[in-house]
């Protein structure tokens, strides 16, 4: 029996000396080299203890040591649990409990931190850093580089990625063989991903948007990354003549655009810049076309759905818009309350079918229930509008989210902190528009009686327990907060007025 993400994304490349991977360094991985090494971890792994089903949890720093992890994890048939590098202990262990991952791989500096956690849950600590050192990497270079790969099904999992929820916990995303596979060669063949292609990668590869839409298409196309390990304008800069196309969120424009070096010029070799994870600006968009005479392609996703819509590749990519539904998926607007769909060009929430959809959320029936449909499909949460020429349009969204530098965050998760604190009677968070992140985290705390908050305490509280990236920037004490007449706080009203 085969194993189908395997099959097509690492297979194929068996005994192939091309170029996989172009390091920040210069150097290089070719791809028979990287299947050799991942075999080696899948080897580790197993001798670890894992059997196929397993959560293997990776907080580790994007390196070509946590792409080996990821294929070694395919191959066994292990589901793979990529976290942000900026968790914390707290977060981790929320994680690690609730997915009952039995291997936790972290870089060896924060091991220490989360060991007593590991040591609660029983689970597992190896180490993998970097630079190629760490427990892990010790053990897989001992291995031999030939592992027999795990057969799996279409339906068996891949991937559990967590997503923040509105009600302030996360929910994992169960990602399988078929949802990833399908996106990813679709967006291969719609993007005209080909071997000769050279992807400049500097998302982080704990999300869809780095790990599953660049790193599986260039591996379907077996075309090579320029692998770096964060967005560092300078390192772009100097990578760009090597490169053919980009995937990135809006800041990684905003900022591109901000230097004077990032020139027609400088990106002549380009084909393809591809943007996604939170709204593009129409100005960046037309500034972009200006400096360059490139047109971004926007496109719109999820991580419970990978890519669903996509402007075109030959033909007009609209600003402001998200495209047209990828071939084989299914979008629809439909009315809220009563699950019909709109007329067209009515704003409604946006619904979506397809192979690409999300198996359910892990140990969460009735969250899944909630928002994947009997009939197969899921309410995203966002909502828009399909113009006559069947373009969407996100005009907002149902779920109280945030997205800063497409980073999302959910104000529920800040909110129960605050609100759990003596002198806080209560809070509310919101986005405010922020000119390199799209939107940036404000908090509104309303004192209890006779209480005055001490500011600094908040935000020492909300970095010890939350990643930096989802503490408030600003903290305002205000009297109450605007209600409807139902009681529910509304935050529009908060956003006119902070905004
Ligand atoms: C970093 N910081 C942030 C963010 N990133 N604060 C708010 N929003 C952010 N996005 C804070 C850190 O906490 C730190 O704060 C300070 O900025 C410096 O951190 P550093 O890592 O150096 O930041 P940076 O290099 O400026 O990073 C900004 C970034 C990065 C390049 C925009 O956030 C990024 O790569 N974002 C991409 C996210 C992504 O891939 N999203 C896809 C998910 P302090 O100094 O206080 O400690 S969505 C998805 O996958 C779906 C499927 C889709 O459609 O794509
Ligand atoms: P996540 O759950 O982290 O994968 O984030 C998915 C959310 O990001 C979607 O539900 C949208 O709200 C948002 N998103 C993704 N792509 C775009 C885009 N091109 N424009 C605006 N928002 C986007």
């Amino acid at each position: 029996m085969p194993n189908p993400l395997f099959d097509e994304l690492f297979v194929k490349h068996e005994g192939k000396k091309d170029v996989f991977l172009i390091l920040p360094d210069g150097g290089s991985i070719a791809y028979d080299l990287f299947l050799k090494r991942s075999a080696q971890f899948a080897n580790a792994i197993k001798q670890l203890g894992t059997q196929p089903g397993d959560r293997i949890a990776a907080q580790v720093d994007k390196s070509s040591e946590a792409l080996l992890l990821y294929a070694a994890c395919v191959q066994s048939g292990v589901v793979f649990l990529p976290l942000n590098t900026a968790y914390t202990v707290k977060e981790i262990s929320y994680f690690l409990e609730d997915s009952g991952a039995s291997i936790f791989v972290s870089n060896t500096a924060r091991a220490s931190a989360v060991a007593s956690v590991c040591d609660d849950l029983q689970v597992q600590q190896t180490t993998l850093n970097a630079d190629g050192s760490g427990t892990l990497s010790e053990l897989a270079s001992t291995q031999p580089d030939r592992f027999e790969t795990v057969d799996c099904e279409e339906s068996d999992l891949v991937a559990l990625l967590y997503t923040s929820g509105t009600t302030g916990r996360s929910k994992g995303a169960m990602l399988t063989h078929k949802n990833l596979l399908s996106n990813a060669k679709l967006l291969a063949k719609y993007w005209q991903f080909s071997a000769s292609d050279s992807l400049l990668h500097a998302l982080p590869i704990f999300h869809v948007h780095g790990l599953f839409v660049a790193t599986n298409v260039t591996l379907v196309a077996g075309g090579t990354m320029i692998f770096l390990p964060k967005f560092d304008l300078d390192q772009m800069i100097g990578f760009f003549p090597n490169a053919t196309t980009m995937m990135g969120v809006p800041t990684f424009y905003t900022r591109l655009l901000d230097d004077p070096r990032f020139t027609k010029d400088l990106t002549s070799s380009m084909r393809l810049f591809i943007s996604g994870s939170a709204p593009l600006l129409v100005e960046t968009h037309t500034e972009f076309e200006e400096r360059t005479g490139h047109r971004i392609l926007e496109r719109y996703g999820m991580t419970e759905t990978n890519m669903n819509t996509s402007n075109p590749y030959n033909g007009d990519r609209r600003a402001g818009t998200v495209g047209m539904p990828l071939p084989g998926i299914e979008v629809k607007i439909t009315d809220a309350s009563t699950g019909d769909t709109v007329s067209q060009g009515e704003i409604g929430q946006i619904e979506v079918r397809g192979p690409n959809v999300f198996k359910g959320y892990w140990n969460m029936p009735e969250k899944t229930a909630a928002e994947l449909r009997e009939d197969g499909f899921f309410i995203t949460g966002d909502l828009g509008k399909i113009d006559s020429d069947g373009y969407l349009h996100l005009v907002g969204r149902d779920k109280d989210l945030i997205i800063s530098g497409g980073y999302n965050i959910y104000p529920k998760e800040i909110e129960l902190i605050l609100d759990a604190q003596q002198s806080v009677k209560e809070s509310a968070v919101i986005g405010v528009p922020h000119a390199d992140f799209g939107e940036s985290v404000v908090a509104l705390i309303v004192p209890e009686a006779e209480s005055s908050p001490n500011v600094e305490e908040l935000s020492s509280l909300c970095q010890g327990s939350l990643a930096g990236f989802k503490c408030p920037r600003q903290f305002i004490i205000v009297e109450e907060l605007p209600r409807n007449a139902m009681g529910k706080v509304q935050k529009k009203v908060l956003r006119e007025i902070y905004g």
